[in-house]
């Protein structure tokens, strides 16, 4: 037998180029008579333009051209999600501000030059008078009566109210249950920072009219039909090109204004245009994730099951709807609030309101790290009352076993096995010793803490009939071509765009798994609409589920293909025909045998064939998935809390997850410890800041904190494997666990710790400084 690549912990074969710094990003590619665009953005977060005086920076050397709103003949840029029954409201978001400025960093006017550094020069040449208006940030005052409107047409700056459940219902059970908690939640505002900005450039070619456009995207079929729509250019004169992309994180997802502004310029100009954001652009104009603020509550009998969960979110949307942001605090956040529990009755009004603030959209979980955050606080806080051990608690109202279980929100989980993963982890932490400990270190003055979550999440977005169902604006299926060359070499074309995963690794192990083919013969070929077939994209971790069972099939086909080919060629019947480790051989002769590439080099020269079999080696595949998968498992965080400073040591941080199948250990490891990092972060250093005034504080890395390497311990891993169903080989995807996880785990660590002071609440990011002020602040600040 052949040992399996599936499965198998080999080495990512993106590293090389890209930690040897031979990796080509879009902000890499040159072209001759390339312009370069600078922006010039509003100091102000809420502000009507009087006047914009061009004038000098028009008559500097090297500038080109300068350009305002009101010159730019683009559509709108449109919102993709179009939540049904929320009275969405979807204003103007032109890619240039006309008449009004709604967040700090808006566009008010572009300068194109033969140098990025002029460009930018004259940018800042360019005279913009404003009215400044009062502004507001936080989504909750913005919805207010008398709050500072953003559009005259969006009252009380409320684009959306979507709900889920029913009210009477949810009174019902919460009236009559013996215990009820509550809190509020600020679920802050985070940046993505991906390690590379976001950059564009458009190339138009007038002779044919057709634009390309080289963009960091993370689904550049979308950017595609989304440009197409902008600049009115037919979708078949656009190709849109994502080179390689430094991580996105959902950040590179929507189509954004700059993306729009190069490819109009180009096309006005007829010259390539480049644009490339700095760090702080970045900050200001990239969207944000998260930005809730959240009214909770849980209901519980007096033995400890789990009544029901409610919410009321404020979700802060930005000063523009951005491409998919009604999505996230909707559906894809309400619809997991049962989350591995037995809860029939769960409720969620979610209020979108405009800001003046950057937009938000996905970030990395995107609605399901927030919906996880709530559960997993309100199972703590129910827990206390009931003084019940949280484990206990959780093990209590855990889903049992199952397939195809359908929960209060209407949601149907493909699979679930949680006990087992939940035992793991206490076992791998010392549970039932820690608490001995705990209490010991607290006799000495030391404060440990522990956080448990058992979680599921809803990922590999899919199918479409649901998309289309819930407002999506696109369909949800992949698609994948699988191409044998003459000499068996593999090129397999797909349409979702990887971007840091490590998939162009894993994808190649299904193919070569399924179809035999030494993994290093096999390409996957991503990024280039002219190039690969039709694919909504890498986010929601979709890849793996949707774009790797497309690929599992089409190598199917193939297979049967070839094992009918070989045995033609054997002179054997197809059912006597074994094919171990790239051979095809008679049953009882395994001397007599061809290998694939035999078979597929005679598919391909088509001297010999079975009677009817058309000739290549070639297969494509669409796929739409029959629901979503739905991974799970438990995390626990050991930490210590210095009372003296308020500062936190994360001690330990144990994560079994459940994925289904493994491809690749040591990449599923790779996307746990990253998901991890940004989850932990949440709970520990990261927010952003806008002050009253809309000025955004924490605008570069000085003043944002970015987790670092040494706030961490080694993770310790593990997993249990429950196959989805549904998958053709069973697969679940694990980019987002990590961060879903993450946050509430170490959030319910630190309050764990804090107990001897009676602390019962502090908002995120706990920064030593709140931590310590909470300490002192409690009534117990001896601790003991
Ligand atoms: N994998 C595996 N076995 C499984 C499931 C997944 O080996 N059972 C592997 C995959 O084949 C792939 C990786 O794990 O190499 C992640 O796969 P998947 O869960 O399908 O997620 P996607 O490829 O769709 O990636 C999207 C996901 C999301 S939504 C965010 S946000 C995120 C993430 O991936 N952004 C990332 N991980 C990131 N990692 C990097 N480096 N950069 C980002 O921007």
């Amino acid at each position: 037998m052949s040992t399996r690549i599936f499965g198998s912990g080999i080495k990512r074969r993106e590293d090389p180029r890209l930690i040897t710094g031979k990796a080509k990003y879009t902000d890499d590619i040159k072209l001759p008579g390339l312009l370069h665009m600078a922006v010039v953005r509003s100091p102000h977060a809420h502000a009507n333009i009087v006047s914009i005086d061009t004038s000098v920076a028009e008559a500097m050397e090297g500038v080109v051209a300068v350009y305002v709103g009101e010159d730019i003949t683009l559509a709108p840029l449109p919102t993709a999600w179009l939540i049904p029954d929320s009275n969405l409201k979807t204003p103007d978001h032109p890619a240039l501000a006309k008449g009004k400025v709604r967040h700090v960093g808006d566009g008010v006017a572009i300068v194109l030059a033969n140098d990025r550094y002029l460009a930018q020069d004259a940018a800042e040449a360019v005279k913009v008078q404003y009215e400044v208006l009062p502004a507001v940030v936080d989504p909750e005052k913005a919805a207010q009566d008398g709050a500072p409107q953003l559009f005259n047409d969006v009252e009380n700056n409320i684009a959306f109210r979507w709900i889920m459940g029913d009210k009477a219902a949810s009174d019902a059970v919460f009236d009559s249950a013996d215990i009820v908690v509550s809190d509020t939640i600020i679920q802050q505002r985070l940046l993505p920072t991906a390690m590379e900005p976001r950059a564009s450039i458009a190339q138009y070619n007038s002779a044919t009219n057709e634009l390309t456009l080289w963009v960091t995207s993370q689904n550049p079929h979308i950017h595609r039909f989304i440009i197409s729509g902008i600049t009115g250019l037919p979708e078949n004169k656009v190709r849109v090109i994502a080179p390689e992309v430094g991580g996105g994180f959902g950040s590179k997802i929507p189509v954004y204004a700059d993306e729009a502004l190069v490819s109009w310029a180009s096309m006005k100009l007829n010259r390539p245009v480049k644009w490339t954001e700095t760090r702080s652009e970045n900050y200001q104009v990239t969207i944000h994730g998260r930005d809730h603020v959240e009214y909770v509550e849980m209901a519980a009998n007096k033995d400890g099951k789990v009544l029901g969960i409610r919410a009321t979110v404020y979700a802060g949307l930005g000063g523009y709807i951005s491409t998919a942001a009604p999505g996230i605090p909707t559906f894809l956040h309400g619809l997991m609030y049962c989350g591995p529990y037995t809860i029939d009755n769960a409720y969620c009004e979610s209020i979108g309101v405009m800001t003046n603030t950057a937009p938000t959209d996905a970030y990395r979980g995107a609605g399901r790290p927030e919906a996880t955050f709530l559960i997993e606080r309100l199972m703590d806080m129910l827990a206390k009352k009931l003084e019940l051990d949280p484990v206990e608690f959780r093990r209590k109202n855990l889903i049992p076993k199952f397939e195809n279980h359908t929960v209060a929100t209407g949601v149907m989980y493909d699979s679930g096995d949680y006990i087992p993963a939940l035992d793991k982890a206490l076992a791998m932490a010392g549970y039932d010793d820690f608490r001995k400990e705990q209490a010991e270190a607290r006799a000495n003055g030391k404060y440990l803490g522990i956080g448990v979550t058992t979680y599921t999440e809803m990922c590999g977005l899919g199918p479409s009939q649901v998309a289309g169902a819930i407002g999506f604006q696109g369909g949800l299926w992949e698609s994948a071509i699988i191409r044998v060359t003459p000499t068996g070499k593999v090129q397999a074309m797909i349409g979702s765009s990887p971007h840091g995963q490590g998939s162009e690794t894993t994808l190649a192990q299904i193919i070569g798994d399924e179809l035999g083919f030494p993994v290093d013969d096999i390409e996957i070929v991503h990024g280039d609409t002219n190039e690969t077939p039709m694919g909504w994209g890498t986010y929601g971790s979709r890849t793996t589920p949707v774009t790797g069972a497309a690929l599992a099939k089409a190598s199917r086909k193939l297979k049967e293909k070839a094992r009918t080919l070989a045995a033609h060629l054997l002179e054997a019947a197809v059912e006597d025909i074994e094919y171990d480790d790239g051979k095809f051989s008679v049953k009882g002769s395994p001397d007599k045998f061809q290998t694939i590439q035999d078979v597929t080099l005679m598919a391909t020269l088509a001297w010999n064939m079975p009677e009817g079999m058309d000739p290549g080696f070639e297969e494509s595949q669409f796929y739409d998935p029959p629901n979503f998968v739905f991974p799970f498992g438990t995390h626990i965080a050991i930490v210590e809390v210095d009372a003296e400073t308020g500062a936190i040591e994360l001690k330990r941080y144990i994560a079994v997850d459940d994925v289904g199948p493994q491809i690749n250990p040591v990449i599923v490891a790779g996307q746990i410890h990253g998901g991890v990092v940004q989850g932990v972060a949440q709970a520990l250093c990261e927010g952003v800041i806008y002050d009253d005034n809309g000025q955004l504080l924490t605008g570069s890395m000085m003043d944002y904190t970015m987790p670092r390497a040494d706030m961490f311990p080694n993770f310790e891993l593990d997993e249990t494997v429950t196959p989805s169903p549904h998958h053709p080989i069973g697969v679940k995807g694990v980019g987002e666990t990590g961060t879903i996880a993450s946050t509430p785990t170490v959030y319910n660590a630190v309050l764990d710790a804090l107990t001897p002071f009676g602390i019962e609440k502090i908002d995120m990011p706990f920064t030593s400084f709140r931590v310590w002020d909470a300490i002192q602040q409690s009534n117990n600040n001896g601790g003991s």
